[in-house]
């Protein structure tokens, strides 16, 4: 595979973006390559700068769950983009977002827009904290809610992928009021609840965690949360930024029964540009500035162009049966990965909720952030590679999803197939 053009771009963009990218992960250190610079992408396919062609499971990691560029999403987008692109003012497609937001997820009242997952979540916890007028927030080992300062501990995504233990420019002060607990661990979690001495506002939480691969809620974990938090009268926030409106239409919430106080959205809501949400019980959202003293504002917030690709998307989320044909897609794709597997490297784990999944190289479990860090990142580096030059764009690190989307045909998923399967073989080696 010919990259010469992305090789030179490469070397042109570390001289004036750190690192040559604007976000760690893309930089495919911790995969042993150099990335490849995109020209174009439509449906299930990436293309780079020199010309090659990619089925894509990275999905802008998470937003295109229709694929690139769907029509009604481009449509909406042309047809917004005729009437400006920033007011600063209300525009009534705020109103329409905010209502498809509102019917999709029952625990949601009021909702907010700003504009991407790390805002949210950290206006989420702001909120939370104004609201009970306690400090401190609890996170899971693991699951990453942004690069917001208070998130920085025990993170998942480009933290773990990069082995940053926490961030310089992170002062002690912010972080001593951020508790991070093993995910998945009931005995830990009602411990940490009920010491009274700990001053905790809220707990944030990946209702499946996505960004240290994917991990799935042990059974009962998450009532055993919501029953916690509402008995202790702490706000349970999940971070649904990844999982909303990607597990079904009511996200991961509605996939498992619980009902957050607040619930953290980004990515799929956005059709696939920069918007961010946070919403939840009227009671809480109603202490948000200009109704009460919490303060949070952005002047993109609520663009006129991300709200229509976000209105166009969530409409054609509706279609019956949507959700339905990706699950059988995504689950019978992945009993065959399995199955490939079972056969060439069967010290893999295989850990899929709806239509996002991680293969771990680790015989597993894979059940909290301790046993995603038994995997095998070089052995996943190698993988990812091989994969990249046979067509397969895979995310740059172990501790991130596949996603499934609607734009995947059978031919995109048995080339996948294939290639795994040869990879694989060559690896056992
Ligand atoms: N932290 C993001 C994935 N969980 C990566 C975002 C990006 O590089 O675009």
């Amino acid at each position: 595979m010919k990259i010469d053009k992305s090789k030179q771009l490469f070397a042109k963009a570390q001289t004036v973006i750190p690192g040559g990218v604007n976000s760690p992960v893309r930089a495919c250190k911790s995969v042993g390559c150099d990335p490849i610079f995109v020209a174009k992408a439509a449906g299930s396919k990436v293309y780079d700068v020199d010309g090659n062609e990619f089925v894509d499971f990275v999905c802008s990691w998470g937003p295109m769950i229709m694929g690139h560029n769907p029509a009604p999403v481009k449509e909406a987008i042309l047809a917004a983009l005729e009437n400006g692109t920033s007011y600063g003012a209300p525009a009534p497609l705020e109103i329409d977002l905010a209502e498809l937001v509102i019917d999709a997820l029952p625990s949601v009242e009021k909702v907010r827009f700003v504009s991407s997952g790390t805002e949210a979540t950290m206006s989420a916890i702001r909120l939370a904290r104004g609201y009970t007028g306690k400090k401190v927030v609890v996170k899971f080992n693991g699951c990453y809610h942004g690069h917001a300062d208070s998130f920085l501990v025990q993170a998942g995504s480009g933290v773990v992928t990069l082995g940053i233990p926490g961030s310089p420019g992170v002062p002690e002060d912010i972080v001593k009021n951020t508790l991070s607990i093993p995910y998945n661990d009931v005995d830990i979690l009602e411990k940490t609840l009920r010491d009274e001495s700990l001053d905790i506002s809220c707990v944030i939480i990946e209702a499946v965690a996505g960004n240290m691969g994917v991990v799935p809620p042990a059974e009962g974990f998450l009532q055993k949360l919501r029953d916690l938090t509402e008995e202790l009268g702490i706000v349970l926030i999940f971070d649904e930024v990844i999982t909303g409106f990607r597990l079904g239409y009511s996200g991961a919430q509605g996939r498992f029964g619980i009902k957050p106080d607040l619930t953290c959205l980004g990515k799929i809501i956005g059709g696939g540009l920069p918007v961010g949400a946070y919403g939840g019980k009227k009671e809480i959202m109603d202490n948000i500035a200009p109704d009460g003293p919490v303060y949070q504002a952005g002047t993109l917030s609520g663009n006129p162009l991300a709200m229509a690709a976000g209105v166009a998307t969530l409409t054609a989320l509706k279609e019956p049966g949507f959700y339905d044909r990706l699950e059988e897609k995504a689950a019978t794709f992945a009993q065959e990965l399995e199955n490939i597997a079972a056969k060439y490297q069967p010290n893999t784990t295989l850990n899929r909720v709806g239509s996002m999944m991680t293969t771990f190289f680790t015989d597993g479990p894979v059940t909290d952030f301790d046993s995603a860090m038994k995997a095998d990142t070089e052995k996943y580096g190698m993988h990812f590679r091989e994969m990249l030059s046979q067509g397969i764009w895979l995310a740059p690190s172990q501790f991130e999803a596949a996603f499934i989307s609607a734009a995947h045909t059978q031919e995109d998923l048995q080339k996948a197939l294939e290639k795994t399967e040869w990879s694989f073989k060559k690896m056992a080696k």
